[in-house]
């Protein structure tokens, strides 16, 4: 081999090897822990992929979903040209158009839904594509719909809203100067490996650490104390955190006194919780409630790290983060250095410690003139608090036409698996006259649109992103599109312009609206463009601590509240000012009549590190880590049921059953079965019904229902064919 033979093999960069690293972000997972990408790139083609060395978050490093980044970008599912499906809904049988008709015949069928039945009837979805919201917000209301929605109907909003409903606005863990940290619900190992870094060298200096967890996840293992709860009773928990807190006389009285209103009426709650009573209700041991209440009360300063999902996915999922987050007033551990500090966002949720005009762009001021959103007459507080629909509440709304009928969806990146009940979920939308999905991939969800678009990864477009430390990227695009995918915002400026929308900014394409939105930050897109690697945001820096002390909290009271002046208002809906604690509606206690024939408490959904929702199980070497699925039980459950590790067992509710494999282990409590959503041959909500829902966010119920396991007779069924 000569020395050309030998670089070309190693890949080597270079005039003579014809090979060149472009410099990229990998968007397979959530915009706060995406990693830089190097991507080796001959001929207009990616031959290898490396993590970015001088990327601040990522140091260099890959997960093994951003490793397959070959293999989602060249996969053979993706679709390569508009397609018009000439089948029934669902058979995958579609033919090939061009981007022109396709436009074309989108911005006619929208067009005529509005005429007809007004732009209400018109609604615009995002899933996961979090990076492009903005843009569809924006374009959702010029094309005058309310309804705008997106998979935050069943992420992370709800949690805001506990936080807005207490003090106003989320408030996040300051872990660098932390001396205490709670895990109140957090995988990172799984959900957010970039974080490992930091908690290793966190816990090498001593910080303290409790987890709450009904698992035993690998930061349980590092705890000083561990929680083990049984799923959906952290409210009762947190009362009782709260009651060791006040009687003992560990709370910051100054704080209360001067910036809470509700304090007695909570006293009174938490003095009934006692530590003994949670002890029964959580399936942990007094002692451990009264350890874990005053390590954090009496550490300065102490934080609570919260999650987007598993403690808002249940039917009480509100008042139980409500009740959590008092404890944060309680302390006078807000807005400080090492507690929860409010720090704004930037720019795609992420607060970056610069000002944008990201929320000015998407036109939310416009929605107060509108018609009612779906969901806003089932959840007022949502829609008080919140700018989006309820996507929960469209297929009651489709069924019943009620208060106005839904005629046709445009969605970036449609999934129904991640929906509650998604049978029927798919069934009602079936019913909609039209419907769009831009997608990288021929999804089964994309099956039941008439009319899919071919998006490009983000490897392909150009997207913004922004990190916590104050570091932005205005990515270019490494490769041309696979096929004649476009990047989801040229869709939405093309098929502005094609339906005469009349917004110049947005059909003037990406570069103009960011430009607009970095406006105030002193950010230029030349700036921008000379460091396609990314750069630090000159004189970016978090705001200041304890803005309460000039502004107060954006509560009604303008204080932090115990009992909820928002909540107070809507009694009439059954909802409660203070967060009492309430069983989830199918638990063992709440449901003694169910449980004696479905007699596990069943938890849908903890993460598994090789996949994103459905984004990888496409992906051969995602896949080879865990090709089946499986749920995880506890020895002695599987002993009681005659079930074998790694048999095929048949999983059962009251709503449906789905065949996995056994995963018999010891880090599961006894009476749970933990199940990981959305695969394609055994999807996990199929087992609970769409409208098990928090009465108060609308949020599903994923992780706390009940089911019973048994062997199951046909492995064949659930076994993974491919
Ligand atoms: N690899 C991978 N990473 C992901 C994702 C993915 O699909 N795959 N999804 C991303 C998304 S969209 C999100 S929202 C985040 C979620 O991020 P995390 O919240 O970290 O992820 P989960 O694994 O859902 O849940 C964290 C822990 O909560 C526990 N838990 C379950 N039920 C309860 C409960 O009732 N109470 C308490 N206290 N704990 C409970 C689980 O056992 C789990 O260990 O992850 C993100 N990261
Ligand atoms: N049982 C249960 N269900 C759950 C959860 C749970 O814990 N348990 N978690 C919930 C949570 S927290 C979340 S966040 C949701 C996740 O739900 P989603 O994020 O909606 O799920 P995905 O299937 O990963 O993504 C939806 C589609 O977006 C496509 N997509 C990816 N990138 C792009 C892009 O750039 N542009 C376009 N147009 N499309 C793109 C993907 O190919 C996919 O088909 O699931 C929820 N569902
Ligand atoms: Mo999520």
């Amino acid at each position: 081999m000569n020395d050309l033979e030998l670089k070309l093999k190693g890949k080597v960069p270079g005039p003579d090897t014809g090979i060149e690293v472009r410099k990229s972000v990998c968007a397979i997972c959530d915009p706060g822990t995406q990693c830089g990408l190097d991507l080796y790139v001959k001929d207009g083609v990616i031959i290898k992929v490396a993590g970015t060395k001088e990327a601040p978050h990522s140091h260099g490093t890959l997960c093994s979903k951003g490793a397959a980044t070959r293999q989602y970008v060249y996969s053979p599912e993706r679709v390569l040209t508009p397609l018009r499906r000439t089948g029934t809904r669902g058979s995958g049988q579609f033919e090939p158009i061009s981007w022109d008709e396709a436009l074309d015949e989108i911005a006619a069928r929208l067009a005529e839904a509005k005429e007809r039945f007004g732009p209400e009837s018109v609604m615009f979805f995002s899933g996961y594509a979090k990076w492009a919201r903005a843009y569809l917000m924006r374009f959702a209301l010029d094309f005058g719909s309310p309804n705008y929605l997106t998979e935050s109907s069943t992420c992370a909003t709800a949690m805001i809203m506990a936080q807005q409903l207490t003090y106003g606005a989320p408030a996040a863990p300051d872990f660098k100067n932390t001396s205490c940290v709670v895990y109140w619900s957090h995988n990172p190992s799984a959900t957010k490996s970039l974080n490992l870094v930091g908690i290793q060298k966190k816990l090498d200096e001593g910080v303290k650490v409790i987890v709450v967890d009904p698992r035993v996840t690998d930061l349980a293992q590092r705890a000083d104390v561990f929680l083990q709860l049984r799923p959906g009773t952290d409210g009762a928990l947190a009362l009782a955190f709260g009651h060791v807190i006040v009687e003992e006389g560990l709370y910051d009285k100054d704080f209360v006194e001067k910036w809470t209103v509700g304090f007695n009426d909570y006293r009174a709650l938490v003095a009934a919780m006692t530590p003994e009573k949670a002890a029964e209700i959580c399936g942990v041991s007094a002692a451990d409630i009264r350890a874990a209440a005053r390590l954090y009360s009496t550490s300065k300063p102490a934080c609570i790290h919260f999650s987007a999902a598993p403690v808002v996915h249940h039917t009480n999922g509100v008042q139980n983060y409500r009740a959590v987050f008092c404890l944060i007033g309680l302390t006078g551990n807000l807005d400080i250095a090492g507690g929860n500090r409010m720090n704004p966002p930037s720019l795609v949720h992420q607060p970056g410690g610069f000002p944008t005009r990201e929320r000015e762009f998407t036109g939310a001021n416009r929605l107060v003139d509108m018609p009612e959103r779906i969901g806003s007459a089932r959840f007022p507080v949502w829609a008080r608090l919140c700018n989006e629909a309820q996507a929960c509440d469209i297929p009651r709304q489709i069924k019943t036409g009620d208060p106005y009928p839904l005629k046709a969806l445009f969605a970036l990146g449609l999934n129904h698996r991640m929906w509650p009940g998604s049978q029927s979920f798919i069934e009602q939308l079936c019913e909609l006259d039209f419907i769009v999905d831009a997608d990288p991939f021929l999804t089964d969800s994309a099956k039941y649109a008439d009319i899919v678009l071919p998006s490009a990864t983000s490897v392909e477009r150009r997207e913004i992103r922004c990190w916590p430390m104050g570091y932005v990227q205005f990515t270019q695009p490494a490769i041309e599109p696979v096929g004649e995918a476009r990047s989801d915002v040229d869709i939405l400026a093309a098929l502005s312009a094609k339906l005469g929308l009349g917004d110049d900014l947005l059909e003037a394409g990406i570069e103009a609206c960011v430009e607009w939105m970095l406006e105030p930050s002193g950010l230029t897109v030349a700036e921008l463009n000379k460091h396609p690697e990314g750069m630090w945001v000159p004189g970016a820096k978090p705001p200041a601590e304890r803005k309460y002390l000039a502004a107060g909290f954006r509560t009604p009271s303008g204080k932090v509240e115990f009992a909820s002046g928002v909540l107070a208002e809507y009694d009439l809906c059954g909802y409660e000012a203070l967060p009492e604690y309430r069983e989830p509606a199918m638990s063992p206690v709440s449901r003694p009549d169910l449980a004696a024939e479905f007699p596990l408490v069943l938890n849908l959904g903890a993460r598994l590190p090789m996949y994103q929702h459905t984004r990888t199980f496409r992906l051969p070497w995602t896949r080879s880590l865990s090709p089946d699925p499986h749920a995880d039980i506890n020895p002695s459950d599987a002993e009681r049921s005659g079930v074998e590790d790694g048999s095929w067992i048949r999983v059962s509710t009251p709503a449906g059953s789905v065949l996995v494999r056994a995963h018999i282990t010891g880090i599961v409590r006894e009476g749970d079965v933990h199940l990981y959503h959305d695969w394609p041959q055994a999807n996990a909500n199929d087992l609970i019904d769409g409208d098990y829902l928090d009465p108060i966010s609308g949020f599903p119920g994923y992780r706390s229902s009940l089911c019973r396991i048994e062997p199951a007779d046909d492995q064949q069924e659930g076994a993974h064919h491919e």
